[in-house]
């Protein structure tokens, strides 16, 4: 199962790129851009890497984010990720960013745009990699701002797949953002949203009223819900279900715990992702290596689980033909 699992062509959807990042990197990028870390270690930045909970993951989640200032930091922080996906069995990867997170602090969305989209050029030149772009809104920060934020990304509108929306969840409703939402639409670009992972099932149901979103990230408490499970189901919703960072953050206490069998029998159009890799305990391999053994799934359901997103994942056509 452990080669079935690495050479099976994974599409990975649920994926927040500043959420690779590695503490090798963050020293390195610490001291090319001349910032002291407050760890003197790798080994003290794993350590310090703690949480029970979405807003004590999201606290040192923007803080490693700091290292972050130019074009080059963005594109070797995707490059880094791109090339371990790629020996991981990855073909093609949906790639949240926090734009808000970077101007807040006086990077530009130029900066960041450049190195995000080099590092995308170069994946698909040079690894079987496609790659696509979520410009994610944080929704524990004003909806007026987002909207600013994706006029200001006019320049990049032809480059970018799709508006998102993530941090904290609970107390954050989806439809405050409608009209940011409103307006991706307008522009052709898809939508997705975080919900239903920390928050309530009535988030989903927002999401897909308010914002009108195509997919949902995460999704796991909409169980609680018949009628909602059983729209969901009957119109193929696809869920990005993000299983080791259920975990990490509590969602549930272990992958046993897991929903997912559960959502699989409900009829559910599910999807596995690792969301942030280098604080949940690993990429797409353990994701899926974790499931197996959770839950002995056969090389069927891991199949089935791979064409549900090579069907859903923001790629071309012809590239959706090869992967199929
Ligand atoms: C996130 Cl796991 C998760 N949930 C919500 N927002 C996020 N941003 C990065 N990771
Ligand atoms: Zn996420």
């Amino acid at each position: 199962m452990q080669d079935f699992l690495q050479q099976l062509p994974k599409v990975e959807l649920h994926l927040h790129i500043e959420g690779t990042l590695e503490p090798e990197l963050m020293f390195k990028l610490a001291s090319r851009n001349g910032i002291t870390l407050p760890y003197a270690t790798v080994d003290e930045v794993r350590d310090a890497y703690r949480f029970d909970d979405l807003p004590g993951f999201l606290a040192l989640y923007f803080q490693g984010m700091d290292v972050l200032r130019t074009s080059q930091d963005f594109h070797d922080l995707a490059m880094t990720y791109f090339m371990r996906a790629h020996e991981e069995g990855v073909v093609h990867l949906d790639m949240h960013f926090d734009p808000q997170a970077h101007l807040q602090r006086g990077v530009t969305l130029e900066a960041v745009m450049q190195g995000l989209l080099s590092a995308r050029q170069e994946a698909e030149q040079s690894l079987d990699l496609t790659v696509g772009v979520i410009m994610a809104f944080l929704r524990d920060r004003p909806a007026d701002e987002a909207l600013a934020v994706l006029e200001q990304a006019s320049p990049f509108w032809s480059q970018l797949d799709a508006v998102g929306l993530d941090s904290a969840e609970n107390g954050n409703p989806p439809g405050e953002f409608a009209s940011v939402f409103s307006r991706a639409a307008e522009l052709g670009l898809a939508r997705v949203a975080h919900a239903g992972e920390e928050g309530p099932a009535d988030y989903i149901i927002e999401a897909l009223d308010m914002l009108g979103v195509e997919r949902v990230d995460h999704g796991v408490r909409c169980l609680e819900d018949e009628t909602l499970v059983k729209r969901l189901s009957d119109e193929q919703t696809v869920l990005t279900v993000c299983p080791l960072s259920n975990v990490s953050l509590g969602v549930v206490k272990e992958l046993g715990d897991h929903p997912l069998p559960a959502m699989l029998d409900a009829g559910l159009n599910v999807t596995i992702s690792s969301d942030d890799p280098a604080y949940f305990g690993g990429g797409m391999l353990a994701n899926h290596q974790a499931c197996f053994e959770a839950f002995g799934w056969d090389e069927a359901t891991f199949y089935q689980l791979t064409r549900n997103a090579i069907e859903a994942g923001f790629m071309s056509r012809d590239r959706r033909a090869d992967l199929l």
